[in-house]
């Protein structure tokens, strides 16, 4: 078996689920070009594959499916499912159920890690400006945080009980510009998503690790320490769109601005945006 250890060793045979979603467009040609031996998956059609890719379609409820994508694999990048707000059956389904059949798909094929993409949106609930640390307590502002929170329970218990690491990438706003207030603190950079993700696969012996998914921002909230072994070292800062953000902004919701998980958190919530709603811990 090839080691998991330091990029530029031998390529590690990798699956990335999700390959045709706004991640996974990003991260299939930069893990082709790091020399990964990439198995690309998505739901949907994918472009062509590149030399020494394979391709698989299909949904990862069934297990047929999951078993053509993990065959083999040392490394599963899992960027599939629902990623934004959605009724609950949808979010149980992608979220819940898909991410189910993959674990234990890692297990029964002996996928040695599983880089999880975990969300800011489960600890959207902390007021904006409270700087979290990895071990913050969940907060999560709807379903999908919710199930993100989930998400990373099941990386645990996977790592407990079968040793199947796990890298959980808490991931802020991944674009390729920051285009509002907010992003000045949770923009991850294409360039700093490849990084994280390239680090989330090669770094050796992780365990069980949770990590903020964000660029070096200097309005950051989130605080990595903790993460050291990863070996994460973000380059890219929001604060140099910081001008032409703050001359172009329409004015935000204050419930919105109020919360971490910005429109996430103020939808359908029944809080105030300050004073008497305000919430404890
Ligand atoms: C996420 O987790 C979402 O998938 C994405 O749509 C953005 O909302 C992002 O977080 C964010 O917080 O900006």
């Amino acid at each position: 078996m090839t080691p998991l250890s330091d990029p530029d060793a031998s390529p590690l045979r990798v699956a990335l689920t999700g390959a045709a979603g706004a991640i996974g467009i990003v991260l299939r040609p930069g893990l082709l070009r790091a020399g990964h031996r990439l198995r690309s998956h998505d739901l949907r059609p994918l472009t062509a594959a590149a030399a020494g890719e394979e391709l698989v379609e299909g949904d990862l409820r069934d297990s047929a499916i999951v078993d053509k994508v993990l065959a083999g694999i040392d490394v599963a990048v899992h960027m599939a499912g629902t990623s934004v707000e959605r009724p609950l059956d949808e979010i149980i389904e992608n979220n819940l159920r898909a991410l189910s059949a993959l674990y234990e798909g890692a297990r029964r094929h002996g996928v040695r890690r599983v880089v999880f993409a975990s969300s800011n949106h489960a600890f959207g609930m902390h007021e904006a400006g409270h700087q979290l640390g990895l071990d913050a307590p969940f907060r999560p502002d709807g379903l999908y945080g919710l199930s993100k929170a989930w998400g990373e329970s099941m990386a645990r218990l996977y790592w407990d009980k079968h040793g199947i690491e796990s890298v959980s990438l808490r991931i802020g706003s991944a674009l390729a510009e920051p285009t509002e207030i907010r992003h000045l603190s949770t923009w991850l950079g294409h360039r700093d998503l490849l990084a994280l993700v390239r680090r989330a696969i090669e770094a050796p012996a992780v365990g069980c690790l949770a990590v903020w998914g964000v660029s070096n921002n200097v309005r950051r909230w989130w605080d990595n320490t903790g993460a050291e072994r990863l070996g994460y070292r973000p380059v890219q800062d929001a604060e140099a769109y910081a001008a032409a953000i703050k001359a172009a902004q329409a004015p935000v919701d204050p419930l919105a601005a109020r919360f971490q998980g910005g429109s996430f958190a103020a939808s359908g919530c029944t809080r105030t945006a300050q004073g008497s709603g305000k919430l404890s811990g």
